[in-house]
């Protein structure tokens, strides 16, 4: 099963993600915990491209990177972790290309989508977590930390990203579970648990 995380800037995906991957290898489950971009080789130095404030790639050039970092995750991690039968969990996915650079920059989604279908050669998660937060919440929860160059974008951006996050959840009700990312984390991490266990139990085995 893949499941993947996805929301605005700290909305508590990496808490959650981290949590649940635990729980699920306490289990006795194997689990994948990847993150994007990132998670291989190549990924962690395109992740490092992306995110440097010192860089300034275009909007083409930024969306054609996050699809090469994630083209590799998939390939090198993802498509075997789940052929033999592991729960993959990633913290964002593809989801976030559409929220970030449709969304939030303005390219064309027709375009990202064909963009995305050739990266994940059709992989795509069956449960995906959207933690929902208001913009300045998520900010105010990041504040210790040094913003890298996708946070210092403006708030007007960050509310974009997270209206097209929204609309994202809309239309695929089925694999998009929203979440009030307020609530205290414990108490998330315990829906998360109780809606993988029951999307685990209606799977046959080994998918
Ligand atoms: N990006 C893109 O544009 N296109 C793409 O296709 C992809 C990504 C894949 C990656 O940044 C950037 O790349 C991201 C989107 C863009 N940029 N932006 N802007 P990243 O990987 O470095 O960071 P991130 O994914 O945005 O995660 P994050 O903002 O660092 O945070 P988070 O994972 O959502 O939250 P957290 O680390 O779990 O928690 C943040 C803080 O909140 C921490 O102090 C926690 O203790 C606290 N927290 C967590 N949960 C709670 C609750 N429930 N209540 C209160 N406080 C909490």
């Amino acid at each position: 099963m893949f499941i993947s995380f996805e929301g605005p800037e700290g909305s508590g995906k990496t808490t959650q993600a981290r949590r649940l991957a635990e729980t699920l290898t306490t289990e006795g489950h194997e689990v994948i915990l990847v993150y994007e971009p990132g998670g291989t080789s190549i990924g962690k130095a395109i992740r490092g491209l992306l995110l440097s404030p010192e860089e300034a790639p275009n909007e083409r050039t930024e969306a054609l990177l996050f699809a090469a970092a994630r083209a590799q995750l998939v390939e090198e991690v993802i498509r075997p972790s789940l052929s033999r039968g592991a729960i993959v969990i990633s913290d964002r996915f593809s989801d976030s290309t559409i929220a970030y650079q449709v969304g939030g920059r303005g390219l064309p989604r027709e375009m990202v989508e064909r963009l995305t279908a050739f990266a994940t050669a059709g992989i795509k998660p069956d449960l995906t977590f959207l933690l929902d937060v208001e913009t300045t919440t998520g900010f105010a929860r990041k504040r210790q930390t040094t913003p890298d160059r996708m946070e210092r974008a403006d708030l007007d951006f960050h509310e974009r990203v997270r209206n097209a996050y929204l609309q994202l959840a809309k239309s695929e009700p089925e694999r998009i579970v929203r979440l009030d990312a307020t609530r205290p984390a414990p108490e998330l991490a315990q829906q998360i648990l109780e809606l993988v266990r029951a999307k685990l139990s209606r799977e046959p085995a080994g998918t």
